[in-house]
């Protein structure tokens, strides 16, 4: 079987990640803004101000997708750009950045996917409470509304929300991301609840706005769990632990809490009795808006543990081995997160899925001739993409999958220590440098996976 034949070869990348020009064009603060400014938070002090600088190259950056052939975008709009304030005033030079984006893409024959959130919050809304304050869900929608209206009669795929896991987790519990809070569980419990309002308000504000039939989805993120072996009983403790939720310190890392509200319409249970005292009040009205229909399902998927049934079929976690495969970021390398994962939510949710991104950090280095030479990223993404392949096979419903990132970039509170590009980006003068995986992923478009 294989992948489908309209599958989409696409890569991502981020707002505040590549663009830079940070405190140019009329752009708004946001809290990613502030935290790179306090000393200590991101490593060597770095920050997105000039980051890949791609504000300014854009056309440049979609020729060379044009040129590897890539064939799907999937880019975030940063909301300060368009709204300074978060809400009301709108800034006309933002909105013409993402319009000529938009163009430049279809010319190419690049198909843009446009993700709303990811993760640069208007400092301005952060001063009003951010996400613990209920009226989010209204300025999301606002703001989801002018997406619509500017861009949707020529974008036709949105995502809400990416990784919402991450950024209430790592921004509002560890601490360790932007805004650098660290809140009560019932806090983070309240923020998620207004994450998914506002992820479900903007379903129905881009629908409306547009004007024409688009189609939507969100982009969560997930660890997979894998079976030790095809057993039954062994993929039953996997599927187990993969929707479980975790203990509380670690409770927005996991699938169902994010995804059940949206497409099964509750909150699990497990995770309802375990915060029963800290709970949110939850209306009725509230999981309505949170489970409009959607059209996909994006996940982020990077890497899974390993997981058999023990004696009486209690599932326990198998140790990785010593010297296991890891990344340049210290991330495991288990392929079969990328076949089991697709499976056990498609089984679960029967949403249409894309991999919404996927890929490796490597210590990538411009070599004496010039070029960029990352075996072990090709290594790493013919490895997945075979356990995709066989998700598929497996009955699963995937429409795409979207290497993370395009360029090496910003990231986050590793600054840019971290380089996940399928292009190097050179940040003394900003040359772009297609590595060898840039040129295999080409190879790999152009037969649809049949030279994997
Ligand atoms: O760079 C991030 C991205 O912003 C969200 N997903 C994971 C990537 C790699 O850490």
């Amino acid at each position: 079987m294989g992948f489908r034949k309209d599958f989409v070869w696409g890569a991502a990348t981020s707002a505040y990640q590549i663009e830079g020009a940070a405190d140019e064009g009329g752009k708004g603060e946001s809290i990613w803004d502030a935290f790179c400014k306090e000393p200590g938070r991101v490593r060597d002090g770095d920050s997105g101000i000039t980051a890949c600088d791609h504000l300014h190259r854009m056309r440049q950056d979609v020729q060379l997708m044009k040129e590897l052939g890539i064939r799907a975008y999937r880019f975030s709009v940063s909301w300060p750009r368009l709204l300074p304030e978060g809400t009301g005033r709108v800034n006309e030079a933002g909105a013409a950045f993402y319009s000529e984006l938009i163009d430049c893409l279809l010319d190419a024959g690049i198909e843009p996917y446009l993700t709303l959130y990811h993760w640069d919050l208007p400092l301005a809304l952060a001063r009003r409470g951010g996400w613990m304050n209920s009226d989010i869900v209204r300025w999301f929608g606002e703001y989801a509304g002018l997406v619509g209206e500017r861009f949707g009669s020529r974008v036709s795929r949105f995502f809400t929300i990416n990784e919402p896991q991450c950024f209430i987790g790592l921004g509002y519990q560890s601490g360790v991301h932007a805004p650098g809070e660290r809140h009560s569980v019932r806090d983070t419990l309240l923020m998620a609840h207004h994450v998914l309002m506002a992820h479900g308000r903007a379903v129905q504000m881009l629908r409306e706005k547009a004007g024409r039939d688009i189609l939507i989805g969100l982009a969560p993120t997930c660890g997979a769990v894998y079976p030790a072996s095809e057993s039954p009983e062994d993929v039953e403790a996997a599927r187990k632990v993969f929707f479980s939720i975790p203990e509380e310190g670690r409770w927005t890392w996991n699938v169902s809490w994010w995804s059940d509200p949206v497409f099964l319409g509750h909150y699990p249970e497990e995770g309802l009795r375990r915060f029963h005292d800290v709970m949110p009040d939850v209306q009725p009205e509230d999981m309505r808006l949170i489970s409009e229909p959607l059209d996909f399902y994006g996940q982020n998927i990077y890497n899974g543990w390993c997981v058999r049934a023990g004696e009486d079929g209690t599932p326990v976690e198998v140790p990785r081995y010593p010297g296991f495969p890891r990344t340049a970021s210290d991330w495991p390398v288990t392929p079969e997160a990328l076949r089991w994962g697709p499976r056990f939510l498609w089984e679960r949710y029967h949403m249409p899925l894309y991999i919404t991104e996927n890929g490796a950090a490597c210590t990538d280095v411009l070599s004496l001739d010039g070029q960029v030479h990352d075996p072990q990223r090709i290594d790493f993404v013919r490895r997945y993409l075979r356990e995709l392949r066989r998700a598929a096979d497996d009955g699963a419903d995937i429409r795409g999958y979207f290497y993370w990132s395009l360029l090496d970039n910003f990231e986050w509170h590793d600054g840019y220590s971290r380089r996940f590009g399928l292009v190097y980006v050179d940040y003394r003068d900003q040359r772009r440098i297609p590595k060898d995986s840039a040129f295999w992923y080409g190879d790999v478009i152009r037969s649809n996976g049949g030279c994997l």
